[in-house]
């Protein structure tokens, strides 16, 4: 019975897909604004890195529309901000750090009289060197954290057993976040010197409490709402604060409602990406292609302050090892202070950093000892009963698994063959493919963070109104959260609403990311609809005075009993439990069980679960061009029992597309004063319809799944955006079809340009 009700709900649609295409679905921007919105503009630095002398504003301050501006001296509260260390100047008052860096706040009538103002206003700035290389940053001892080790068994002692050692270098870029609705936030006061704020953030007690020490009051004075976001992929976990405390100041300060949205290249400028790399690595194996021992010192590009990058590091640290099964492990990561806008969480979180170097590192191991790469990959995947460096013992191990079954539905032995035929058919076009193992691990690597909550108000007439602390950023939260609720009621999902995310309703939320917002809240959401179940079948049980230990349920909003049915639905047990006075509201409660992680010794079990899967990219390049398509991605994944098979879909396709972009075509460039000269996108390329695999075929893997999973259904948000490295490797080995002595350096993203080079370049 509960099983069928699983693949009844299975089937809904993502209930914002309407609102989406007909243009209904209310972001900030879209908030009926109060009478007399003001609008706020920031005027950022122009220089990378600089000793600011001279501020003057008078003259603009002074002309027609302009409200206030801002300086740091008018900040209440506390002008620095960041949610892990406070290191980042909301306003910048001595010194800039990055070009993009905020200076002042304009408030104003119109967006209009802003600009204007802003031609009036002089800053002037006495420049200092610009360091934006995390190799030179550390060179020069600019560090934002503490750099941290990963060990396990004795790496120095392996290295002299191995049969083949290979060093090596390998890089990774930035990657714009580029959601669709730019950041923003919208603040207006309320009484009692409070504000009600809406915000395009992951993460709203970050927000709250962020705009509440700015303001120098408490985070009960601050209700932040969110609708939801037209994306986030990590770029709104904590940056979207910045724009939240500007609305807020003016708006507290001037007692106006006011909005702060930048425009495109505006956020583009001031806002972090995913952190670049650069890392070293060396890798040891045995005769038979076993790793033996594999050293990485990752070198991070955090920017100019703190923001996510010490939790981001940390994850590249957990990842480092990928699917891997390697006895002797040391790991080295430095978080790297330069002067570049912060950077932050971006999908994946480091860990896709992590795993770029030690694919590279084998791929390097194989090409020199004559193997295949696959060779490698296969002889050392996990098994369940190894342990990860950082302690966890494997015990849900899919890697082989994964990876055989797509080895074997499609044919690999077939693939590898016709790749041959075509390219010694064709002499300027090449196809290469690749394999790409995917381990990641689920749950928030800070274990205080994996808590949720939920509140669930039944209706007297037989509605529901649920909150919870998840944000629906078009991941199709919400529609997995209105099946938990339809399931554990037994009622038609059209009888529950889905409520905005409000501090007010569901406090001290954990940031929507970490692939882990429907197992939180999913599992809190659960917990609250079981209390008021509870209570309902007692009231069922009453009604008919029927014994504790007889069974009631609810299916298709009618009340069964001992699977009998009975003369009674949903609607009337509601309003009889109204009538007896049984409270029709619960909130939920949850905190992952079993998760540890001792920072002072670098060991424990730090997630729920993981998740695997396995993807195959074939590619063709032209080699008259150095332009290359994706011909098709297959994979095998690992979603344990899905409760939303189309959404889940999405983000498998989704995660790929983005991956392969960041591989493949986008290209994050700052000039060496630290300007970004892809600012727009003009000049920088996500992938589009052109460019995305010609095939894709995601297959399920047929596992139980995990009980700490929501409904056994495992994360997938994150993961395959993994799929995505695939596509470098695949490029290289074509290009290495049509020219063996070719150069090509683990660097990505492994554009166009640089497959031309490394067509026609040489090994001396
Ligand atoms: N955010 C965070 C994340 O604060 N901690 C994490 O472990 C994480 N992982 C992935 C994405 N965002
Ligand atoms: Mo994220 S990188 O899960 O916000």
């Amino acid at each position: 019975m509960i099983a069928e009700q699983i693949n009844t709900v299975n089937t809904i649609p993502n209930i914002d897909a309407a609102g989406h295409v007909t243009g209904r679905s209310i972001y900030v921007d879209d908030i009926p604004v109060m009478h007399g919105t003001l609008v706020a503009k920031i005027i950022d630095s122009k220089l990378g890195h600089g000793i600011i002398k001279k501020i003057d504003y008078s003259k603009a301050e002074m002309l027609e529309g302009i409200v206030r501006i801002f300086s740091a001296k008018d900040i209440p509260g506390q002008n620095e901000i960041g949610g892990i260390i406070a290191d980042e100047p909301l306003l910048a008052e001595y010194k800039v750090l990055f070009q993009g860096q905020p200076i002042l706040l304009i408030v104003a009538e119109t967006e209009d009289a802003a600009e204007e103002a802003i031609k009036n206003i002089i800053i002037e700035i006495e420049p200092l060197p610009v360091v934006i290389d995390p190799r030179e940053a550390f060179r020069q001892g600019q560090l934002l954290c503490k750099s941290r080790t990963f060990q396990k068994g004795n790496i120095a002692t392996a290295f002299t057993t191995c049969k083949y050692i290979f060093e090596g270098t390998a890089e990774t870029g930035g990657q714009e976040h580029l959601y669709l609705e730019t950041q923003g936030a919208y603040a207006y006061p309320v009484e009692g010197d409070s504000l009600r704020l809406f915000s395009s953030t992951q993460g709203l007690r970050h927000v709250q409490e962020t705009v509440a020490h700015v303001l120098g009051i408490g985070m009960n004075k601050i209700e932040v709402d969110v609708t939801r976001l037209g994306g986030g992929f990590g770029g709104k976990e904590d940056q979207a604060a910045m724009w939240a405390c500007m609305a807020s100041l003016a708006a507290w300060t001037l007692k106006r409602p006011v909005k702060c949205i930048p425009h495109r290249m505006e956020d583009m400028r001031m806002t972090g990406k995913r952190n670049p790399y650069k890392s070293d690595y060396k890798i040891g194996l045995d005769e038979n292609y076993k790793i033996i021992a594999y050293e990485a010192t990752y070198y991070q590009n955090g920017g100019a302050s703190a923001d996510l990058s010490p939790a981001i590091l940390e994850r590249t640290l957990f990842h480092g090892t990928n699917s891997y099964d390697i006895p002797n492990v040391q790991l080295t990561a430095h978080s790297c202070k330069t002067n570049l806008p912060p950077n932050t969480a971006f999908r994946g979180f480091g860990g896709p950093q992590g795993m770029f170097v030690i694919e590279a590192a084998i791929d390097h191991a194989a090409k020199e000892a004559g193997v295949e790469t696959t060779l490698i990959q296969r002889a050392n995947l996990m098994v369940n009963g190894t342990e990860f460096p950082y302690g966890q013992i494997v015990a849900d191990s899919e890697a082989k698994h994964c990876w055989d079954e797509v080895v074997q539905l499609h044919n690999l032995d077939n693939i590898k063959q016709q790749i041959e035929t075509f390219n010694k058919e064709n002499l300027l076009i090449k196809k290469g493919f690749s394999l790409m193992p995917v381990c990641f691990g689920i749950s928030f690597t800070n274990t205080m963070m994996n808590q949720a909550r939920a509140l669930v108000h039944v209706y007297w007439d037989g509605t529901v109104s649920v909150s919870t602390g998840a944000v629906e950023m078009g991941q199709g939260i919400n529609t997995k959260m209105l099946q938990v609720t339809a399931k554990t009621f037994g009622i038609s999902t059209k009888k529950i609403k889905l409520e905005t995310t409000n501090t007010t309703r569901v406090a001290n939320t954990s940031p929507s990311a970490a692939s882990a917002t429907s197992d939180l809240n999913g599992k809190a959401l659960l917990n609250a609809c079981n209390q008021i179940m509870e209570r309902l079948k007692e009231v069922v049980r009453t009604i008919f005075n029927e014994a504790e230990e007889s069974i009631v349920n609810i299916i298709d909003e009618q009340v069964f009993i001992n699977g009998v049915q009975k003369d009674l639905s949903w609607n009337e047990v509601v309003k009889q439990a109204f009538f007896k006075r049984v409270n029709l509201s619960a909130k939920g409660h949850y905190a992952t069980p079993v998760i540890n992680f001792d920072k002072t010794i670098e060991k424990g079990h730090p997630f729920a679960y993981h998740v695997y899967g396995t993807a195959i990219t074939v590619v063709t390049v032209d080699c008259v061009r150095g332009t290359y398509e994706i011909d098709a991605v297959h994979a095998v994944h690992d979603f344990g029992t899905t409760i939303n098979r189309n959404i889940d879909l999405g983000q498998i396709e989704g995660g790929l597309v983005q991956g392969i972009g960041w591989m493949t075509m986008e290209e994050v460039v700052y000039n060496g004063a630290g300007k970004l000269l892809s600012n727009a996108l003009s000049t920088y390329k996500i992938p589009d319809i052109y460019s995305v695999p010609k095939e894709v075929n995601i297959h399920f893997l047929k596992t139980e799944g995990s009980d700490l999973a929501i409904f056994k259904s495992k994360a997938v948000g994150e993961p395959p955006l993994m799929y995505g490295i695939g596509a470098f490797f695949a490029i290289r080995n074509a290009i290495l079809a049509f020219n063996p002595a070719a150069i090509i350096p683990y660097t990505a993203p492994i554009t166009p340009e640089k497959v031309l080079m490394a067509l026609y370049s040489k090994r001396s």
